[in-house]
């Protein structure tokens, strides 16, 4: 039995004590007293007296932090930063702490309560391990100052969405029945839940603020209230997602223009009710000017006038306002082939680079798109070394199998974050959201921050949350690996995704004699299966084959005359949109060079994005050696044999864990498995129309 020490004060340290307490009436520990013996020591650097063995580690350097050990692996800044920062015990941050194993003793030794937590966190992950072997000291800080998830939920249920926007797992775990969720235990565990992956920030309502929830910043902030004390012991911060027009809607003003006095006025005043309700408060999330949602544009201001109001009004009390850039025409003429959807956030965005203020960020959406099974890195990222930007994932998959498919996403987030766009010499997407660009440029160009540590601050890591009122919290019990998966890589963005899936499912089904066999069972299901995604949909990068409205399931020609401005323009010639700068809409040149002259040219762009790119005949040639319109049968058929593969591993593990999560998975496999083949049919059977071409395997296409 092991017997754990907790030293330091505050309410997080509070939260330590029982969680120890608790573990140790799990697993028959003791919970030592001050002076006793303690194979775990978890402490405050400012704890006195500290044991020996604490103390010793405060005495000497630790390693230079693994914080990002993303970093260190792959030469981004953020590697670069922490390892300047010493590792030395103090400069440990509010939520880092460092570990080590001196003498028998396990000691986590943190400057602020958060880092004990998240350090006790650690030692959970390790389990048995940690209490091997010595293990020199190292120092753990996160890479994301912020890493936050943004709820869809609606406190109504809405009569389209639902009431969680794109959820898949049941209502909303904050708002039943029109009101605040009056039991708080779910609110709880998951907050508990959040921190355990790294996660300390969330955002409680839709960014689509309908009437009910746009009251959550007046007479309704009681309930933010409540969701803000539940989650506060676990080191969360709560946001609000606002509407633009609420001085209109809730203040009854003549106007929202966010330059009149009486607006900024009544956002001042909201603003300090808000921060004396929840002194914590995080600060407001802005979909302004998209899909309907009230902006600037109303009144002939900009974006950054709009996000500077919000940010000049919750400066004072240390908020930051997160500014969506997801701004788009989504009421195009799909006649006008010049119009290029992917181009709008760019062109919204990129010429307001240096006008928004320290605590606006803008957060942006990974591809240009929408959250697309495959598309490129945004350009937007790379074009404002000026501005704060948050990188924005979707946990949630609603264009990636909707928590019936299975499908594990971080392999997806790790080349996101791991894109380098100025090329191998510069740093990467993780590293913008991390440092913030001026100091990812300096570094790239072998400076070092300025004062040997100081990071300027990025935006941090965003996504949409997956989470519902559902038994197993995410639908599909599998999907519960993206958001365990989210939090782990906005701590340390360089974490190898199939490592993350091992420790995921070694954590999750901890117990039991048939462990092992389960785990590889788990592995060969999850590890690949985004790919797998992928062969069956929509190929090579063109996107948006999607039934419209709730985009579950094939729809070859769903959006393509809509005006959505998601369209592939597919015709018996070939298929794909021509977005280079030679003869299509320019995109391409919203990158800087390389990816500028790779995507532009037929030779270079890779084979995965060709048809995001370019409009090719579907005799071209991929650099696979395939033909386009053979990789698409060959992929489709490949893809939905791999989906009845995964059902089949499964199959074979029943008993191997519990009955009812068993069943679970198993009726979503079913339902994987005849909508694989209902889009390798859909999509084979649309090409071969289109293109006349016969498969070259003379396989059946129906
Ligand atoms: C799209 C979703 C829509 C969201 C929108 C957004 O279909 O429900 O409101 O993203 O991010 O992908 O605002």
């Amino acid at each position: 039995s092991r017997r754990t020490l907790v030293l330091g004060d505050g309410p997080l340290v509070e939260t330590v004590r029982a969680e120890v307490a608790q573990a140790c009436a799990r697993y028959d520990g003791t919970v030592a007293a001050p002076g006793d013996e303690a194979d775990l020591v978890l402490a405050l650097t400012t704890a006195t007296p500290l044991p020996p063995a604490a103390q010793a580690l405060l005495d000497e350097p630790a390693d230079a932090a693994s914080g990002a050990a993303t970093g260190a692996a792959s030469g981004t800044a953020s590697g670069a930063a922490s390892g300047a920062a010493s590792g030395a015990v103090g400069g440990l941050g509010d939520e880092g702490y460092v570990l080590a194993r001196l003498g028998g003793v396990t000691v986590v030794l943190a400057d602020a309560p958060a880092g004990l937590l998240y350090g006790l966190f650690h030692v959970v992950r390790l389990g048995e391990q940690a209490f091997g072997a010595d293990r020199p000291a190292r120092a753990h800080r996160p890479a994301m100052r912020r890493r936050m998830l943004d709820h869809w939920d609606n406190i109504d249920v809405h009569p389209v969405m639902g009431q969680v926007e794109r959820g898949y797992s049941g209502g909303s775990i904050f708002w039943r029945d029109g009101a605040a969720a009056g039991d708080l235990t779910r609110v709880r565990a998951y907050a508990r839940l959040l921190a355990a992956t790294g996660v300390n920030a969330i955002s409680v309502n839709n960014v689509n603020v309908h009437a009910t929830e746009a009251h959550l910043l007046t007479d309704r902030l009681g309930d933010v209230a409540a969701i803000a004390d539940a989650v506060r012991p676990y080191g969360i911060r709560v946001h609000l997602s606002v509407n633009f027009a609420s001085p209109i809607a809730l203040g009854g003003l003549a106007t929202a223009d966010p330059l009149d006095e009486d607006v900024r006025a009544w956002w001042a005043a909201t603003t300090e009710r808000v921060y004396a309700t929840i002194p914590d408060f995080g600060g407001y999330v802005v979909k302004a000017d998209s899909e309907g949602q009230p902006g600037p544009f109303a009144y002939g201001r900009t974006h950054a006038d709009g996000a500077n109001l919000l940010a000049g009004v919750l400066a004072p009390y240390g908020g930051v306002v997160h500014w969506r850039a997801f701004v788009y025409n989504h009421r195009q003429d799909w006649r006008d082939r010049s119009t290029d959807r992917a181009r709008a956030a760019f062109d919204h965005f990129a010429p307001l680079d240096g006008q928004f203020h320290d605590n606006a960020i803008v957060q942006v959406k990974h591809g240009p798109l929408d959250f697309q099974t495959r598309e490129p890195v945004s350009p937007v990222i790379a074009a404002m070394p000026a501005t704060r930007l948050a990188v924005e994932l979707q946990v949630t998959q609603e264009y990636t199998g909707q928590q019936r498919h299975v499908c594990y996403l971080a392999p997806m987030w790790r080349e996101v974050l791991g894109f380098r766009p100025w090329g191998q010499d510069g740093p990467d997407v993780a590293a913008l959201a991390t440092g913030g660009q001026a100091v990812s440029r300096s570094l790239a160009d072998g400076g070092r921050p300025a004062d040997g540590g100081g990071l300027a601050d990025g935006g941090g890591l965003v996504a949409v949350s997956n989470v519902g009122d559902d038994r197993y919290w995410t639908g599909h019990p599998l999907a519960q690996a993206n958001l365990y998966a989210f939090g782990r890589l906005a701590w340390v963005p360089g974490l190898d995704p199939t490592a993350l899936l091992d420790e995921w499912i070694g954590l999750t089904f901890a117990a039991g004699p048939d462990r092992e066999a389960l785990g590889r069972t788990l592995h060969e299901m999850m590890d690949g299966s985004w790919r797998t995604y992928e062969r069956y949909t929509a190929p090579l990068g063109v996107g948006f084959m999607v039934r419209p409205g709730h985009h579950y399931g094939p729809d070859v020609d769903g959006y393509e005359y809509t005006p959505w401005g998601t369209y592939h323009f597919a015709d018996r010639d070939g298929v794909g949109v021509d977005r280079t700068r030679a003869t299509g809409t320019g995109y391409t040149g919203q990158y800087p060079q390389p990816w500028s002259e790779v995507y532009e040219s037929l030779d270079t762009c890779p084979d995965e994005l060709l048809l995001f790119f370019h409009h090719v005949p579907y005799g071209h040639v991929l650099q696979s050696g395939s033909t386009v319109i053979q990789h698409i049968y060959d992929t489709h058929f490949a893809g939905a044999e791999q989906a009845a593969q995964t059902r089949l591993r499964w199959e074979k593990a029943e008993g191997l864990v519990d009955p009812a999560l068993w069943a679970r998975v198993k009726e979503r496999l079913d339902e994987q498995v005849r909508s694989a083949e209902e889009w390798r049919d859909q999509v084979n059977a649309y090409f071969f129309r289109k293109s006349g071409v016969p498969d070259a395997h003379g396989r059946r296409i129906h």
